[in-house]
């Protein structure tokens, strides 16, 4: 049998399997198992990709970089071109698009990359389309932009899906959970809430299958099998996520169903372009720092914007070469400062509104 195979298999038994106490353990394990041998798929996906030189080769630029994923025709080369400098071929059929096309966006001060890729399609990750390659480099992405067609709702279920299948979690951050490993006395199970999702037995079983036998583990919520899986994989990947409504032209607006915060535009007319980028903008999380010079006032008219939980080294990047070739250490002022004036190291992460001053060989 085949990985695929092999995932069907044990996804199937998982839907037939009656949930209950007496099965919790059981299922906890098939869990488990289809989440190694995914795991197993993309890593050879993404391994394969890069070495048959199949993967696109893009190199992230600016502050921070965005991919639009969508299926054929929804119109995400119409939308690159109206938000960046990158020209990319617009047509009425489908896979027009058959390579990743940057462009640059300059919004607030910042400078975003955006990736327009071709259209994905159901069994991306699987590898129809060229499903891998969209989905490799959605996982590298600082915000994946979803972008829709306002009269099939249903591709946004399917967009989800596949990234999910390659690790990508869109809800933000990864579970509460802690595993601490142990050298003996079995697994001891802590939880702030009472665990209704998950017994004992199903724990166990599942830090089992991942090579925990002694330790302790502790739950910040009532989470279920498929979290504590996702705490325990190393490949997830926690994206931000804005979804686009395009062709409203069609529809007049964004029909009932669609995720709430989803920003409907017409593309080829023009419209909502302004919003796009500012919810970009926003969704990306930037902050402004400031450089402190040797003489004379700071500039506070004149922030650097970085990505949320940059650190002083991503910052010396964008100031001269020096900076970061002969640096020293950095003396700080603001929000990250344990104290004002604190002698930090390249790797600080710097909050909204710091003040750095930069020390030199
Ligand atoms: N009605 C309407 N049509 C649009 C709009 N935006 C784009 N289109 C049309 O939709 C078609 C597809 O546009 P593309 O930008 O090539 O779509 P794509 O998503 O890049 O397609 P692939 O590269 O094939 O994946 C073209 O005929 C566009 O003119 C819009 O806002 N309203
Ligand atoms: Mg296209």
């Amino acid at each position: 049998m085949g990985v695929d195979e092999k995932i069907k298999a044990l996804e199937d038994e998982i839907r037939n399997t009656k949930r209950h106490k007496g099965t919790e353990h059981h299922i906890g394990l098939l869990f488990a198992k289809v989440a190694r041998f995914k795991r197993e798929r993309v890593d050879r996906a993404i391994k394969k990709s890069a070495m048959s030189g199949g993967g696109f080769d893009i190199r992230k630029e600016g502050d921070a970089t965005v991919v639009m994923v969508g299926f054929p025709s929804v119109g995400k080369s119409t939308l690159i071109t109206k938000l960046t400098n990158a020209k990319s071929k617009i047509a009425a059929y489908e896979f027009t698009t058959l390579d990743c096309i940057p462009g640059i966006l300059e919004y607030g001060g910042a400078s975003i990359q955006i990736l327009d890729l071709p259209g994905i399609i159901a069994g991306a990750q699987e590898g129809k389309g060229r499903g891998r390659e969209i989905l490799s480099v959605s996982r590298k992405a600082d915000l994946i932009l979803i972008l829709l067609d306002p009269l099939n709702r249903w591709q946004y279920d399917v967009i989800t899906k596949e990234l999910r299948e390659v690790g990508i979690r869109l809800e933000g951050h990864p579970p509460r959970i802690s595993v601490k490993k142990g050298i003996k006395g079995g697994i001891r199970i802590h939880s702030a809430v009472k665990l209704t999702r998950l017994t004992p037995q199903a724990i166990i079983s599942i830090l089992n299958e991942y090579g925990f036998h002694n330790g302790d583990i502790t739950f910040g919520d009532n989470y279920a099998a498929e979290d504590l899986i996702d705490a325990l994989e190393a490949n997830r990947v926690y994206s931000r996520s804005l979804v686009v409504v395009n062709k409203v032209d069609l529809t007049g607006g964004i029909p009932p169903g669609f995720p709430t915060g989803a920003v409907g535009i017409s593309a080829d007319r023009g419209a909502g372009i302004e919003e796009v980028k500012k919810a970009i903008y926003e969704k990306l999380g930037f902050m402004k720092v400031y450089t402190k010079p040797r003489t004379g006032e700071i500039k506070w008219n004149e922030p650097m914007i970085m990505k949320t939980g940059s650190t002083i080294e991503a910052m010396c990047r964008k100031l001269p070469k020096a900076f970061l070739k002969d640096f020293r250490y950095a003396l700080i002022w603001g929000k990250s400062a344990k104290f004002q004036g604190q002698r930090v190291g390249r790797d600080h992460v710097l909050q909204d509104g710091d003040v750095v001053f930069i020390v030199k060989r």
